[in-house]
């Protein structure tokens, strides 16, 4: 196996045993294969000239797929296995049906068992390209598009979606099989990823927001009740309604973990009497705060760390792209309807949720209602009273190394305001770091999508002060990153212009050092040095 695609990737440079987010080698290689057929597929679609509109089930596979292989999505080695089976089928009857124009390997190859599926997997992986600028380029495409497929995938759940997404998928994939495209023609194709990266966050945006309402100040228990109760982790706002109207009314809570916490700002939810709170911190935190939760707990998307005992896995469930060997997993019936009974009878013999904090903290700081908030932003602006925004957006990680963002939060300048969304914001959301006139130091957006709503936030604001270049508001972006979210996140962000943005807690071991001059020659992208000298650097920018 090779697999470089996440932040914690071994030594910085690749995962070549087993991943260190627990991914065996097995799983590795088979996710390699389902790629291989999705650039397969992705062939035959773009050189048949296909139309996109007529792949309806086909398009939505493609984007689970993709999904599957998100860092912490899918560790089941079963349900990749059928996956792939099943996107070799689909291949295959879109090659034989009209379009005969996939010549490439992946749009032909066979398997017809686990042992041929691992031999072929074997040649077709990450290494298989053997320049390492044009792998480099590859492979921050293909993360871009993981990143993007699943935003697409939530948003098709809620009834939106938009074709020229699914079109961009198929081609890029294709590209990626072309030998003769340039490192150039691949840097152009990188931003053209990002421009879909922009339009995907936006359908999504607007997804939950015509479904759930715009997000709204609110304050969100972190404490617990008394009674039996289902954690929620992930970010599927589809999956969660779901679980509210099938809980209400049992005497069964449900709380929040990790990325599923921005759900409590959405005004659809509110309604719901036993949706209680949000237990514990991001999603790697899980290993402890799943055992003193006591009740089942419901992954509808990444991250999921191994669970290190039985008694905790036998109450982990698994819905959507995600899987766990030995987990339960809860599918949607051709309805897109979910059944999770099985899930609220396991908690009701269950005891309740340790206490394992108290308290609230506040978020819902989406572009809505941060422009609600304009007249009061722009005067803290104009009179001094806000120095300089922070856009510390991302995803949190195990590393020792990201206490740098605990860290950096608290030595800001009390002048200053960050803008957050993901789980990065758990390093920083829970300090006293204080408000601004009434606004806030620390705005939570939402999950890592929501990233969006600073990007809006942003440019509306360079709106305001009338100016023509998003580099000249006073926002300072020091992102933190962890998987392929992070990345569709960060190449939205340089396709709307955004110069200079630090990326840490290391920069991604899949940039070639050619392809990372690129990011900095160009765009101005740096890593992260000590705290004080960072503080420095963006403060006197
Ligand atoms: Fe975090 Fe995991 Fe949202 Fe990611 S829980 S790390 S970028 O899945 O998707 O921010
Ligand atoms: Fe390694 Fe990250 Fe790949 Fe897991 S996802 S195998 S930790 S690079």
């Amino acid at each position: 196996m090779f697999c470089y695609q996440c932040q914690e990737t071994a030594g910085g440079k690749g995962c070549a045993v087993r991943g260190v987010c627990g991914k065996t080698e097995e799983v590795a290689m088979l996710q390699d294969l389902l790629i291989y057929t999705l650039k397969g597929i992705s062939q035959i679609v773009v050189k048949g000239k296909v139309d996109v509109k007529s792949l309806g089930e086909t398009n939505y596979e493609v984007l689970s797929s993709l999904f599957m292989t998100i860092t912490n999505a899918n560790f089941d080695d079963g349900s990749i296995e059928k996956q792939i089976m099943k996107m070799i089928a689909i291949r295959d009857k879109l090659r034989n049906s009209n379009y005969s124009a996939g010549s490439h390997d992946a749009a032909t190859f066979t398997v017809s068992s686990r042992a041929s599926m691992l031999e072929k997997a074997a040649s077709v992986g990450v290494l298989a390209t053997a320049n390492e600028d044009v792998r480099s380029l590859r492979e921050m495409i293909i993360y871009g598009l993981k990143g993007m497929a699943a935003y697409a995938e939530h948003a098709k759940n809620i009834g939106k979606e938009d074709l020229s997404i699914n079109t961009f998928i198929y081609e890029a994939l294709a590209a990626t099989l072309d030998d003769s495209l340039s490192a150039d023609d691949l840097v152009a194709l990188t931003l053209k990823t990002g421009e879909y990266g922009v339009k995907v966050m936006a359908l999504l945006d607007e997804a939950n927001t015509s479904r759930f309402g715009n997000p709204e100040i609110t304050e969100v228990n972190i404490g617990v009740r008394k009674n039996p109760a289902i954690l929620i982790s992930g970010h599927d706002l589809t999956d969660l309604e779901q679980l509210l109207e099938q809980t209400k009314g049992t005497g069964v809570d449900v709380y929040t973990h990790s990325e599923m916490l921005p759900a409590h700002y959405y005004p659809a939810f509110k309604k719901y009497n036993n949706f209680a709170g949000n237990y514990g911190n991001a999603w790697w935190k899980q290993l402890d705060e799943f055992i003193s939760f006591h009740g089942p707990i419901l992954f509808t998307t990444n991250c999921i760390v191994p669970p290190r005992s039985e008694e905790v896995r036998d109450r982990i469930f698994t819905t959507g792209s995600t899987g766990y060997p030995g987990c339960k997993h809860i599918k949607a019936d051709e309805n897109g309807k979910k059944d999770f009974s099985e899930i609220i009878a396991l908690a009701k013999i269950l005891p309740a949720p340790d206490e394992i904090e108290t308290g609230s903290i506040v978020g819902g700081f989406a572009h809505n209602q941060v422009m609600a908030l304009a007249d009061k932003v722009v005067d803290a602006v104009k009179s001094g009273a806000i120095k300089k925004f922070f856009v510390m957006a991302g995803c949190d990680g195990r590393m020792k190394s990201r206490e740098y963002y605990t860290e950096f939060a608290e030595k800001l300048p009390k002048d200053t305001v960050i803008l957050t969304a993901g789980c990065a914001k758990y390093r920083y959301n829970k300090l006293k770091l204080g408000d601004i006139g009434g606004i806030p130091r620390v705005l939570d957006a939402g999950q890592c999508n929501d990233s969006y709503s600073l990007a809006v936030i942003a440019l509306k604001l360079k709106e305001v002060f009338g100016l023509d270049d998003i580099n000249k508001l006073p926002i300072a972006f020091n992102i933190a990153w962890y998987e392929q979210k992070a990345v569709i996140v960060l190449l939205a962000l340089l396709y709307l212009g955004v110069k200079n943005i630090h990326l840490g807690p290391t920069l991604p071991g899949f940039l070639s050092p050619n392809v990372a001059k690129v990011l900095v020659e160009k765009f101005g992208i740096a890593g992260v040095g000590t705290v004080d000298d960072d503080i420095k650097l963006f403060m006197n920018a």
